[in-house]
């Protein structure tokens, strides 16, 4: 018999946990699937296990501590050595009443490799999705032969193409415009010589889905490009199927300073003058005002959070009206990194927006980031607010979630329910920064327990815990969206300067989140238009479970997915009635609801959600080109000079 080295002893430990968790959790995947994981993704990474003269400690507890013992806990109370908590297993949380489609089991399953770093991802279609990284050495080959730094991922092959980008998109921002073209802002000058990646900082790149598996990356820098440089953009789609552009910086840093703030706004196509519009906002926010939050507002107009202040942005007249601050000091935005959400907008609130920030951190991120370390606790902190008259006077209503978190996603699923997943409990986002980096990265103890928040639940149980813990670490630069059948991807995790095998390591597995619904009796439909119109009536022929009492119909934005953003996210509800099979159901009833564009479609019976329809929203049109405005953006801004 060969000597058990030490990776053997570590692989047997490993394999010991798998089985214990397989038996103890049936909705786990076979352990074949996990074998694999195990190859490529390392899984466990703990060296050896510690005993501890604890009974299993309370949730809040047990988030707190660091995932090795998290695992050795897990696995004492699997094999029985340690009583046993109600919190452990799955299904525990599932008794509050979360309704039907929350009920059950949720898996966590792998699914194929991104091929580059899944820095920033965006659903393109039923089988789709964009991912674009950073200009690094990842194994998947551009045409050039050298590395490639984006790719497109097939749900149902879980294979990837790469794309041929020009720019490095390290860092970019992007939106989905009216006609249905992905657009990708602004990245970063760096050119590592075995990518000729071109200066991105200015960048515009065109993806527009096809149905043939050719289709790439557009980029023509000398004629399409933004007036000014812009690493850590945000954007967001408006009325007319533009999408704004705003803020970042214009070079590369841990944080923003004044010395590289770009405090300004554009938009894309170019509007008015072409040129950007200086915001006060931006430059109040400054140093952490990078990737500030954004969401279109029923009245047209945005809302914006950057650093610890929030405003309502009139774009068309540029006015900025102050909202109350964050509460208790928590910086929101990079490299605070909260998870934001609008929250659903439906018949029954209204179509009133209400905005949801959980997590981020006290720290002071103006210091020196020798100074702050990797061991400070992330806030637990949620901020909601009503944009209405009596909301704003009402100002951000706390409340806590279970565990410390920044650099979480926050996602709108199908139900209405927030899903609030990836990150850490400590640190700050980014990596080389602190004192005491673990690897590089700022931040440590990833938080890989899912947590959802019921939005139309009592204030005080709105959290619960009803899944699986993801199998590896999702940190800085790490994503997920939700995909049309319903199911959460999940991928990425860089918190790397280029493609590193240490602690905590470029991560390109992707894993699939089930929740409950997904093994449920699901209603369906058929009869989806191509184009949804505002305020027209279309039909829909339905098939709903036995019983159901109420059927909704809504239509979802996905969003664009980078640093714990979710551009242009956002769920609402339509008007729909039910006779028999024909549900008659109202588009949207004005583009501030939803702005024209790519939507989702899909119905929920008794809230158990339907698999969604991609549609157009509005005609499909391209948004307004302004000649003028293009011809002086070019004469008299430099974008990104050499
Ligand atoms: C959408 O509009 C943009 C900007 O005008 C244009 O470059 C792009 O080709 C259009 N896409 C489609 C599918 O028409
Ligand atoms: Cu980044």
């Amino acid at each position: 018999m060969a000597p058990v080295t030490r990776s053997s002893r570590l692989t047997l430990v490993a394999l010991s946990l798998l089985a214990a968790r397989t038996l103890a959790t049936p909705s786990l995947p076979p352990s074949t699937d996990l074998f694999d994981t195990l190859g490529d993704e390392g899984l466990f990474d703990f060296e050896t296990s510690v005993d501890y003269d604890l009974a299993a400690p309370e949730p809040a507890d047990y988030d707190l501590l660091p995932p090795e013992q998290q695992d050795d806990i897990f696995a004492r109370v699997v094999d029985g050595s340690l009583a046993a908590r109600s919190w452990h297993g799955y299904e525990a949380h599932s008794k509050r009443a979360l309704g039907k489609a929350m009920t059950g089991a949720s898996t966590m399953v792998t699914a194929g490799q991104t091929g580059v770093a899944a820095m920033q991802i965006t659903l393109v279609d039923d089988d789709h999705i964009v991912i674009y990284d950073k200009a690094e050495d990842n194994a998947l080959k551009s045409k050039s032969g050298g590395s490639a730094w984006g790719s497109v991922y097939t749900i149902s092959t879980q294979k990837v193409r790469a794309l041929n980008l020009k720019t490095n998109s390290f860092c970019a921002g992007g939106g989905w415009i009216g006609n249905g073209t992905l657009v990708s802002v602004g990245g970063n000058p760096r050119q590592d010589s075995n990518e000729n990646a071109a200066d991105g900082l200015a960048a515009v790149r065109f993806f527009t889905p096809c149905t043939n598996d050719k289709c790439d990356v557009y980029e023509n820098p000398s004629r399409i490009r933004m007036t000014s440089q812009r690493w850590y953009p945000s954007t967001v789609r408006l009325q007319d199927g533009s999408i704004m552009i705003l803020g970042g910086m214009i070079a590369g840093g841990f944080n923003n300073a004044p010395s590289t703030d770009n405090p300004t706004f554009e938009w894309f196509p170019p509007k008015f003058d072409g040129l950007p519009v200086y915001s006060k906002f931006l430059h109040d926010a400054l140093n952490s005002n990078l990737f500030p939050i954004t969401y279109l507002l029923p009245n047209g107009q945005i809302f914006v959070a950057a650093n610890q202040i929030a405003m309502v942005y009139d774009w068309k007249k540029n006015i900025e009206r102050r909202l109350p601050d964050f509460p208790n000091g928590v910086t929101v935005t990079y490299p605070a990194s909260a998870a934001s959400v609008l929250l659903p907008l439906t018949i029954a609130n209204n179509w009133t927006p209400e905005i949801l920030f959980c997590g981020g951190t006290t720290a002071n991120l103006n210091l020196n980031p020798a100074k702050l370390s990797s061991s400070y606790l992330a806030s637990k902190q949620c901020s909601r607010m009503a944009l209405n008259t009596a909301g704003i006077k009402k100002g951000w209503i706390t409340e806590d979630m279970p565990s410390p978190r920044l650099m979480g996603d926050a996602l709108l699923l199908p139900t209405g329910h927030v899903l609030i997943i990836n990150g850490a409990m400590r640190g700050i986002a980014g990596y080389g920064n602190v004192k005491d980096a673990v690897g590089a990265s700022n931040a440590a103890s990833p938080v890989k327990r899912p947590v959802l928040y019921d939005p139309v639940a009592a204030k005080g149980k709105r959290f619960s815990y009803n899944f699986p813990e993801g199998r590896v670490e999702r940190l800085y630069h790490s994503t997920a969206t939700v995909i049309p059948d319903g199911r959460v991807f999940v991928a990425g995790s860089n918190p790397n300067d280029r493609v590193s095998q240490k602690t905590y390591r470029t991560r390109y597995g992707v894993e699939m989140l089930s929740p409950p619904y997904m093994s449920l009796a699901r209603p369906s439909f058929s009869g989806a238009p191509a184009k949804v119109g505002y305020n027209k009536a279309f039909t829909l022929t339905v098939s709903v479970p036995k019983g159901t009492k109420a059927v909704q119909a809504f239509l979802m934005d996905h969003g664009y997915s980078t640093h714990g953003v979710h551009m242009s996210s956002r769920m609402v509800e339509l008007v729909a009635t039910l006779k028999g099979t024909k549900l008659t159901v109202t588009g949207p009833k004005t583009t501030g609801l939803f702005p024209p564009g790519t939507g989702w479609l899909h119905i929920n019976a008794d809230g158990v959600p339907s698999v969604s329809t991609k549609v157009m929203v509005g005609d499909g049109a391209s948004p307004p080109v302004s000649q003028s405005a293009i011809n002086n953006m070019l004469k008299k801004t430099k974008g990104s000079p050499k």
